[in-house]
């Protein structure tokens, strides 16, 4: 097909084209994402000239996790805040640099269906030297009745009930990634038009790779089953996959979460002693990955349950979390079995 007529559907055309193969859509959904669309330019252009004005470094402020704010991440989450606020999608939202959620209380908004929790600028930490950062997102139905407020049990839902989710990798390139039961497609910024363009449509995750994801200083921390994987996938040969792997980890959660969603592969924050309960967040980090894997064909576990499952007590908890190509994640779940002793 000649090059200029290739047709590449850009957010908006896709999700447009969404409601119109979905019958009595009304579209909320679609306005919601390319509002998150336009905070991610937004953020984008921040983040691309960071390091060039005065938007690197410390916000001198802490967050309710207790971590150094860096300039970036409020501006991320001032963006991503107001964009929803003022649309017609969102009637509250959560998110990592808030101690508590945001009823968003004017009438529209009171009236909108959806609550979205976010993770606005994960891996804030790489931001001053250059590597892969990224926001994470994830939509549900407001369980509470539209005209009133948002209250916390609009947040706390299980990851099962996301409606959609999402990441946005500000990388070698820009890209959106969302899924919603529908599949997951990917987005590419074309900075030429100032739009995502869909450039990887319906990702799979495969059922095995060969990139393992993890912090090996943690190693002596982690537990006897973790450890027995971590082993296995060094000694070739241990594992049916047979696959000689190769380790990948660069610190930032949706640069390796991305690479081992499009190349196949798992990625493992365990508990350690000093994180008895992991390190990353249940419902801004775990439940939107672990959606957007498992409608890739991947699976998502704390170890012991589906991370979709786990019924959240607080916005801000943390879990364990392994996730992956679904043949590597089998694998794993063998080594943490107990191991069965056998009396001869
Ligand atoms: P560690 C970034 O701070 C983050 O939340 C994730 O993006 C990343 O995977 C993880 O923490 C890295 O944590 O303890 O290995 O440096």
């Amino acid at each position: 097909m000649n090059p200029i007529n290739r047709q590449v559907l850009t957010l908006d055309e896709f999700t447009i084209q969404q409601v119109r193969q979905i019958p009595n859509a009304t579209g909320e959904l679609s306005t919601l994402l390319r509002d998150i669309g336009l905070a991610a330019k937004r953020i984008n252009v921040e983040v691309n000239k960071a390091g060039l004005v005065d938007i690197l470094g410390d916000a001198n402020a802490t967050n309710v996790q207790g971590e150094a704010q860096k300039k970036l991440d409020v501006y991320a989450n001032t963006q991503l805040m107001g964009v929803l606020r003022h649309g017609i999608s969102c009637a509250g939202i959560a998110s990592e640099e808030l101690d508590d959620f945001v009823p968003f209380d004017d009438d529209i908004s009171r009236n909108s269906k959806y609550v979205v929790l976010f993770d606005p600028l994960d891996g804030s930490s790489n931001i001053d030297v250059n590597i892969s950062i990224g926001t994470i997102f994830g939509v549900y139905r407001r369980v509470t009745e539209q005209g009133s407020a948002v209250s916390e049990a609009d947040f706390l839902q299980p990851g099962l009930r996301q409606v959609a989710a999402g990441y946005v990798i500000y990388g070698s390139s820009t890209m959106l990634v969302y899924a919603t039961r529908r599949g997951v497609n990917g987005f590419t910024l074309d900075p030429s038009i100032g739009e995502f363009c869909l450039s990887h449509p319906n990702i799979t995750c495969p059922a095995k790779g060969k990139i393992y994801s993890v912090n090996h200083g943690n190693f002596f921390q982690y537990s006897a089953g973790v450890q027995r994987y971590i082993n296995r996938l060094q000694k070739k040969g241990e594992l049916p996959t047979q696959e000689p792997y190769t380790q990948r980890y660069t610190g930032s959660m949706v640069a390796d979460l991305h690479r081992n969603l499009v190349k196949g592969g798992i990625f493992m924050y365990p508990a350690t002693f000093q994180n008895r309960d992991g390190k990353l967040r249940l419902m801004y980090e775990c439940n939107p990955f672990a959606f957007i894997v498992e409608v890739a064909g991947g699976k998502a576990t704390d170890g012991l349950n589906r991370i979709l499952n786990i019924q959240p007590t607080s916005l801000h908890q943390r879990c364990p979390l392994f996730i992956g190509s679904a043949q590597m994640m089998e694998e794993l779940e063998n080594c943490l079995m107990p191991a069965t002793t056998t009396h001869g």
